[in-house]
């Protein structure tokens, strides 16, 4: 009786065992850690740098001399505590303030932990790409690459300065680390945009030597897309700077790079976060000329009957 109730104990264990063998092999997920696997650049490409533009639409860019408004013990908290996270800068946080983007003008932008400034709604993509299809939005890449802003002294922060044509929103990545954050030997970055209101944006890069042990070539842009684009897959409208090969011209620590947007980015209006679209002209312009046509047919045909 014994030998049999250890028996069916020892089969008991058996099934067991391979029911959550057989699970595990089902649903590898259950089983795997939660973590996302570490980032490789290998896996993306190679690096690359790319010219001053102009692009498509006519953004240029231009190393300029360092500068580096600090608003860390004075913007607007943003977030916090996140590995891949966005947050909207709503409008009525922007008293007025608009941006010109690629034609149009935003009244709100989205901002997410892995340094990425997004329009139209957000994107918490840690794996940067080269900027032609990802992110699908129009963007703004400061230093897009796999940050985490979990660790303590990290913040996301935002202000506005100056007034009239001077005004300009700051955007501050403070103390942030590169994923996996809680690895002791991890540094923290500071780095900012500054989005002017005549459509230019400035990169400020602080301090962005990092520390990730799954790579040791992360640091400094190493591991980063720097550049801009338009909404949609872009061949023209975008201006990629650099694609996992800083340091170089354009991002590394104690840099500053001006993306100047043309002229045309100030006066074509298409569309506001917020607002509807403005339809476009062509409609008013046809119907103007449809009525002086038909205007012109009752003349004539009057002058006509007037002739008979
Ligand atoms: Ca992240
Ligand atoms: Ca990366």
């Amino acid at each position: 009786m014994k030998n049999e109730k250890r028996s069916a104990a020892i089969w008991f264990l058996a099934l067991t065992v391979f029911a959550v063998t057989l699970l595990a092999l089902a649903f590898p997920a259950v089983c795997a850690e939660s973590e996302k696997p570490p980032e490789t650049t290998a896996a993306q490409g190679p690096p690359e740098v790319y010219a001053a533009g102009p692009d498509s639409y006519g953004y240029t860019a231009q190393a300029v001399p360092f500068t580096f408004e600090d608003i860390g013990g004075t913007g607007a908290f943003l977030m916090t505590g996140w590995d891949d996270h966005f947050e909207q800068i709503a409008p009525g946080s922007l008293a007025g303030f608009t941006f010109p983007f690629y034609g149009v003008v935003y009244n709100s932008m989205f901002v997410s932990s892995n340094g990425l400034i997004t329009f139209g709604s957000g994107s918490d993509s840690w794996s940067n790409q080269n900027l032609a299809t990802e992110p699908t939005q129009s963007a703004i890449a400061v230093l897009w690459d796999d940050l985490d802003s979990r660790n303590a002294g990290a913040g996301i922060y935002y202000q506005l300065k100056g007034s009239g044509d001077a005004q300009r929103l700051i955007i501050q990545w403070n103390n942030v680390k590169f994923y996996q954050y809680s690895d002791a030997q991890h540094i923290p970055m500071t780095f900012q945009a500054v989005l002017y209101k005549n459509g230019n944006i400035q990169y400020n890069f602080f301090d962005i030597v990092g520390y990730n042990p799954y790579s040791s070539s992360q640091s400094d842009g190493a591991s980063a897309t720097i550049g801009i684009k338009a909404a949609g897959n872009q061949g023209g409208n975008k201006l990629l700077l650099s694609y996992n090969a800083g340091p170089n011209l354009w991002v590394g620590t104690g840099k500053s790079t001006l993306i100047s947007a043309p002229p045309i980015a100030q006066t074509i209006i298409t569309k506001t976060q917020d607002n509807p679209i403005e339809q476009s002209s062509i409609g008013n312009v046809l119907a103007a000329n449809m009525l002086l046509f038909t205007g012109i047919i009752v003349i004539i045909a009057f002058w006509r009957r007037k002739l008979d």
